[in-house]
């Protein structure tokens, strides 16, 4: 057989298991897996001593969203695929966001818009409903839903985000009648209200009290209701950034009462925790998400639905802002009060080798673990399976040789994004992917960039 590409001798990884194989690329597609492949190669490279693994899929990702007066996010399209290209993905999902007073059918266009010849990786897009009103439910979303768009995430806080019960409820009725898959941010917003109020009449306006206003209650209660609604519904549903045990024992009992759950959890809920949010001059700052990292025991909770089959899946929820200047962390407002800092940190080119370093190389999940997790989990969960996701004759080429005795130290000078800082600054990580191909083109070749923007596709699903 005549190949564009074949990758020899490398070990093929797939969610079920690993051996020694060539690959064989032709047109973008896998055409061949065997211990030795004949054929003329137009390219062949030696993946001996590598990992040949699918590429990563990224199913949590914001780019380019608005969010607040002056407020920038620090990825476009452009930075954000490039970066999640080094960091051995091939497709990210980033959400298209309505505005509380705008439509959902702008909100497509707009974000379209921004990605048109901007990729340096595939991309599918997520819808975010912040405003469920009649025209939403009744035609804007199944008009949408039937265009592809089949999978919508709601948040249970932020005061322009949030949905009620009745809203929550409404909503997932439309996902279910039109088998749209519902991802729930879940955390309790009158809580938070609450507790910030209480902090911020103590005088307590330190980035810390980002994390103690949005303690495990906050989450556990919400991660309840949303189950519970969505159960009332009959509607499976994704519950996201999952940050503790808590909120992990709420999604077990779910499941033991039958429901069908999809739970994700994020590199920030394994290896950061509350002190970071402690840093000297405000640093504490470039640790604000939500939910916020926890605390050593529950980390261990989180490796442990990791280990034990509890999450399906493994995301960044990549969400960059600059730390300097005024368009980010340290806004006017953000500098002086915790509640004006906007949440969320960077994490897309350092999620993968952050989970290969700390799980599979010390012994936390296997290689198979690893590759669902990553990538096989999120392509099914999503509607991108078998094109996406996998190592296998028929699916895309999207693959990351990665070099798993490579050790590397995280600097954020050596990343792609947009941010100027990494919340993972200083972690010393081995294993690393060094090449990446796309449908076939070789994308990153031995940590220097191939490919060429306008290389990823919008993924219609
Ligand atoms: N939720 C996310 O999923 N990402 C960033 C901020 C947030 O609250
Ligand atoms: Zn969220
Ligand atoms: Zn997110």
């Amino acid at each position: 057989m005549q190949f564009d590409l074949l990758l020899k001798s490398g070990t093929v990884v797939t969610e079920t298991d690993s051996r020694q194989a060539d690959v064989g690329i032709k047109d973008g597609k896998i055409v061949a897996i065997g211990s030795t492949l004949d054929g003329e190669a137009t390219e062949v490279i030696d993946a001996s001593g590598r990992l040949v693994l699918p590429g990563g899929i990224d199913s949590h990702v914001h780019i380019a969203q608005p969010s607040g007066d002056g407020i920038v996010m620090a990825d476009d399209f452009e930075s954000g695929t490039r970066s999640a290209l080094f960091g051995g993905n091939t497709t990210i999902m980033p959400f298209c966001l309505q505005e509380r007073d705008g439509d959902l059918r702008s909100a497509i266009n707009w974000y379209h818009g921004l990605a048109e010849n901007q990729l340096y990786t595939d991309v599918a897009f997520h819808l975010i409903v912040a405003n469920p009103s009649p025209g939403v439910l009744g035609q804007q979303l199944p008009a949408a839903i039937k265009d592809g768009y089949t999978s919508i995430k709601v948040f249970m806080t932020y005061e322009n985000l949030r949905l009620n019960d009745a809203e929550l409820l409404a909503t997932f009725d439309v996902a279910r009648e039109h088998g749209a898959t519902m991802m729930i941010h879940c955390e309790n917003e009158d809580a938070i209200r609450y507790l910030v109020e209480r902090h911020e009449a103590n005088g307590n306006v330190l980035p810390r009290a980002h994390a103690t206003t949005r303690p495990v209650p906050v989450e556990r209660e919400a991660t309840h209701r949303a189950l519970s609604l969505a159960e009332i519904v009959d509607l499976p549903i994704v519950i996201v950034h999952v940050s503790n045990a808590a909120a992990i024992e709420e999604i077990r009992r779910a499941r033991a009462r039958g429901m069908k759950v999809t739970a994700e959890t994020c590199p920030q809920y394994l290896v950061l925790t509350e002190d970071d949010l402690d840093g000297m001059d405000w640093e504490g700052a470039k640790f604000v998400c939500s939910p916020p990292p926890r605390n050593t025991q529950e980390q261990a909770a989180c490796w442990e639905g990791l280990t034990d089959g509890t999450f399906d899946l493994f995301s960044s929820d990549h969400c960059p802002f600059r730390y300097a200047g005024t368009d980010g962390k340290m806004n006017p407002q953000g500098a002086k009060n915790f509640r004006y800092i906007p949440n969320g940190i960077p994490g897309v080119e350092t999620r993968l080798p952050i989970l290969f370093s700390e799980g599979v190389g010390k012994g936390r999940i296997d290689l198979q673990q690893f590759v669902a997790l990553t990538a096989t989990n999120h392509a099914k969960t999503y509607g991108l399976f078998p094109q996406k996701g996998t190592i296998a004759v028929g699916s895309d080429a999207d693959i990351a040789i990665w070099d798993p005795e490579l050790t590397r130290t995280v600097t954020h000078e050596s990343l792609h994004d947009g941010a100027d800082y990494s919340p993972y600054e200083g972690m010393t990580l081995t294993g690393w992917p060094t090449t990446v191909v796309l449908r076939g083109k070789v994308m990153v070749r031995d940590d220097v960039l191939e490919g060429e923007l306008g290389d990823g596709q919008y993924l219609s699903r």
